[in-house]
């Protein structure tokens, strides 16, 4: 009888060394203001992996502050610790790593994410391919962004509107919530006489900020304007309460914590696409798995993270290059919110409202490991 016991097949190399730092992002022109967010400077955290053969890969996540999403800095680094030393030994295969870390910690997808992203760029360094090309091949090497703004003064964000449609962007999402719901009706109005007819896209982002009624008020008082509505609202339960009230398309975000949420939502028509973040999500390979559900109900989606550097960058623009590209809302980056680069050469920048993909293997950015002093914990 032939031996039927499973074997693993070996990646050529395993998990030698993991090495945790913590970085400070300062926003430009601070604070960075969201509904239930003010955020003046970002906390990182960045894993590297280096491979018995020497390989190094980088992960990175940066809650953007403690109140946006379920996830805070802290919490990160303190889930890292407890994951890490069982990654010891690891065959670098990103389905192997991910179903160790299941077995070394419940939840906490934000943090386990950046060592997902990390075993994708040293598995792509070590065969000499992209990130883009292991998640199943880039459609473009252009990839659209979208630009964000912070919850401003109507006039000032509509001029923003027009100065960013200029600029090239395909696509503006506009901050609201937290405040009187007039001034987000009026901010409405006064940014689509600025770009109407210039064929940028918009999407209003309450992010769980308006309660089920201001929610109806919206879509009520802006009926000719064919804005998407992004998590307008606090749950689950909220966006299923105004569904068949609304006449715009929604878009969840925050709500979409983990596959499980993203194809109940999507399997039921809650929502017309998706806000995605790479770490909510669990990293790239839980993002590949949502951009292949999405891409069978037809629904469009974003690939961004709520904030980081140049590695969360190359990871949001890698996966969002592999999107059909009808479907595809764009990576956003917190590029033009901080200053500087990891990787000199190589890091992310937005030109024209696009971003071009590093082509180099794995994630194509190598940062400077000195940016980040000594590591807060290795293994
Ligand atoms: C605009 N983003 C992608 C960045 C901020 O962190 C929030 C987020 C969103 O869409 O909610
Ligand atoms: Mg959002």
């Amino acid at each position: 009888m032939p031996n039927s016991s499973p074997s693993i097949i070996r990646s050529g190399t395993q998990i030698a060394e993991v090495h945790l730092y913590s970085h400070s992002l300062p926003v430009k022109n601070p604070p960075y203001t969201m509904a239930k967010a003010k955020v003046w400077e970002l906390e990182t955290t960045l894993v590297r992996l280096v491979a018995e053969d020497g390989t190094e890969g980088w992960g990175e996540t940066c809650p953007v502050g403690p109140t946006y999403a379920e996830a805070h800095a802290a919490g990160a680094q303190a889930a890292l610790i407890a994951i890490a030393p069982g990654l010891i030994g690891c065959e670098t295969w990103p389905g192997l790593v991910n179903r160790r870390m299941e077995q070394l910690l419940n939840g906490h997808n934000y943090a386990k994410a950046a060592v997902d992203i990390a075993v994708h760029d040293l598995l792509g360094k070590r065969l000499g391919v992209s990130v883009a090309e292991l998640l199943g091949g880039a459609v473009t090497d252009r990839v659209p962004s979208y630009f964000a703004t912070g919850v401003g003064v109507p006039d000032e964000i509509a001029k923003v509107a027009k100065e960013k449609q200029g600029e090239g962007y395909p696509r503006l999402q506009v901050k609201l919530g937290g405040r009187p719901v007039e001034l987000d009706i009026e901010t409405i109005h006064k940014v689509w006489e600025a770009i109407s007819g210039s064929g940028m896209r918009l999407a209003v982002d309450a992010n769980r900020g308006w309660t089920t009624r201001d929610a109806l008020r919206v879509s009520r008082e802006c009926p000719h304007i064919p804005f998407v509505m992004e998590q307008p609202c606090n749950t689950y339960e909220d966006l299923q309460k105004i569904r068949p009230l609304v006449n715009h398309a929604i878009y969840m975000d925050e709500n979409g914590t983990d596959l499980n949420t993203v194809i109940t939502a999507a399997g039921t028509g809650l929502v017309d696409g998706f806000g995605m973040k790479v770490t909510r999500i669990g990293g790239l390979q839980k993002m590949r798995a949502f951009r292949d559900i999405c891409e069978a109900r037809n629904l469009p989606h974003t690939c961004d993270d709520a904030w980081g550097g140049d590695i969360i960058a190359s990871a949001c623009v890698q996966i969002a290059s592999t999107v059909r590209s009808d479907l595809n809302e764009g990576a956003w980056l917190a590029a033009p919110y901080i200053d500087g680069n990891y990787d000199i050469k190589n890091g992310l920048r937005i030109k024209g409202g696009h971003i071009s993909r590093p082509t180099g293997p794995g994630l194509g950015v190598v940062p400077d490991r000195s940016q980040f002093g000594s590591t807060f914990a290795s293994f």
